[in-house]
C-alpha cells in the first residue's frame, strides 16, 4: 500500500514538471525527442513553431532530423535549452 502511495507522489510531481517545462517557451532536447530515439523529427518538431522556422538551420547534415550534436551546436550557454533568443542568434546568422 505505500509503494502505490509512493509511485502516485512520483506521478503528481512528474506531472506538474512537465506542465512547467511545456508552459516555458524554452526548447528541450528530450522533451521535444517524444519518442526518446535520440532525434528529434520533424514531426516531432511540429508543435513548437520557433524550432520549425528555425529547423532547416539546424540540421546542418540536411537528414530532415536534429541529432543532439546538432541541437547542441546552437545551444551557446550548454543549458541544455535552446532558448528563444539562442534560436533568434540563429536566424540573424543563416544566410
Ligand atoms: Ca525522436
Ligand atoms: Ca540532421
Ligand atoms: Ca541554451
Amino acid at each position: 500500500m505505500n509503494k502505490y502511495i509512493l509511485i502516485t507522489a512520483i506521478g503528481a510531481v512528474y506531472t506538474t514538471a512537465f506542465a512547467a517545462d511545456m508552459s516555458a517557451a524554452d526548447l528541450k532536447f528530450d522533451t521535444i525527442d517524444a519518442n526518446l530515439d535520440g532525434v528529434i523529427s520533424l514531426e516531432e518538431a511540429t508543435p513548437y513553431a520557433d524550432l520549425i522556422a528555425s529547423f532547416t538551420a539546424l540540421d546542418l547534415d540536411a537528414d530532415g532530423q536534429l541529432s543532439e550534436v546538432e541541437f547542441a551546436a546552437k545551444d551557446a550557454d550548454n543549458d541544455g535549452v535552446l532558448s528563444t533568443e539562442e534560436l533568434s542568434m540563429l536566424t540573424v546568422h543563416a544566410e
